[in-house]
């Protein structure tokens, strides 16, 4: 495409062209929400241009800049932390490049700045595992010991997961979250903060791990520990990749609150409409359950990711 040195993006045609500034490959969702984006681009008939920020910042805004310099039609990302995406999005809005915001959202008040948000509410699903957590111990009225493995620092789904979990255990004073601490959303990280939780606390009684990967790496902390995951520690996670699925229908995990990284042709659709010039909605959620063990093993044959 842009053989004219007049219009090296926008042709005429349809053919449309996708700056998409992925955060990196840190988790299953995240290798599941690249395939599902590329796979889409080349189903729907758009160029995508690619790139992964490796989990830095100034990366996607490196990779930003760059999209508006070659033009594409639109720009989408999937900001790695919340705040400070002002200057780089004015740019794009100067340059008229329409962005969409995937997966994560930004904290600006200025809402000019994007089209479209698309991806899950991340409150919602931290109180989907409080909700559990409450209904498990429910005949307990002794104290429940919670450790949190939280997600990216300054993430959206790190800071909305925390957020709506606290808020629904806050109701009852039986549940203390004793340890909090990032494990990166990442397997490696997950494993190395856990041991560490499991040196200083001999009363675990709930992990509560913001992805699946972080607490697949628990897991084998747990486990080296000498301690059964899902018995004597109970735990709770969010994504349900095929491998977090795995964990729980073995009931090494007991719940898992679902986040889909399926988000490809809606993103290819909303990129579409906005290219053309047609208004979007500047909210689309996506739909999400939540699993058992039970559910695990009656999903997981049909389990794309
Ligand atoms: O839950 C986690 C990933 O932004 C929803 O990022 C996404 C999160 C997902 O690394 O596994």
């Amino acid at each position: 495409c842009g053989d004219d040195s007049g219009d090296a993006g926008g042709s005429g045609d349809d053919q449309i062209t996708i700056g998409f500034a992925q955060v990196g490959a840190e988790s299953g969702w995240r290798t599941a929400n690249t395939k599902s984006i590329q796979e889409s681009a080349k189903e729907a008939g758009v160029e995508l241009k690619f790139s992964d920020a490796q989990g830095k910042q100034e990366n996607q805004i490196k990779a930003i800049r760059s999209f508006i310099t070659q033009r594409v039609d639109v720009i989408a990302f999937s900001p790695v932390v919340e705040s400070g995406w002002d200057t780089v999005l004015k740019e794009a809005q100067d340059a008229e490049i329409p962005v969409i915001l995937t997966d994560r959202a930004i904290d600006s008040t200025d809402e000019t700045l994007y089209e479209s948000f698309i991806g899950s509410d991340f409150v919602l699903e931290g109180k989907k595992a409080g909700e559990w957590l409450v209904d498990e111990y429910q005949d307990q009225s002794d104290p429940v010991n919670i450790v949190e493995l939280q997600g990216t620092p300054g993430a959206a789904p790190a800071n909305d997961r925390k957020a709506g979990f606290a808020e629904v255990i806050a109701a009852e004073p039986k549940f203390k979250v004793i340890a909090s601490q990032t494990g990166q959303f990442t397997r490696t990280d997950g494993k190395q903060v856990m041991e560490t939780f499991l040196k200083s606390h001999d009363d675990i009684d709930v992990l509560y791990a913001h992805n699946d990967d972080m607490g697949l790496g628990a897991i084998e902390a747990i486990e080296a520990a000498g301690l059964t995951p899902g018995k004597d520690i109970e735990i709770i996670t969010v994504d349900a990749v095929k491998d977090g699925m795995t964990a729980l229908s073995e009931g090494k995990i007991n719940f898992i609150v679902e986040c889909s990284p399926l988000l490809g042709p809606q993103l290819m659709d909303l990129a579409k409409k906005v290219a053309a010039g047609e208004s979007v909605e500047k909210r689309v959620l996506t739909e999400e359950t939540t699993f058992t063990p039970e559910q695990a093993k009656e999903a997981l044959p049909e389990r794309k990711y």
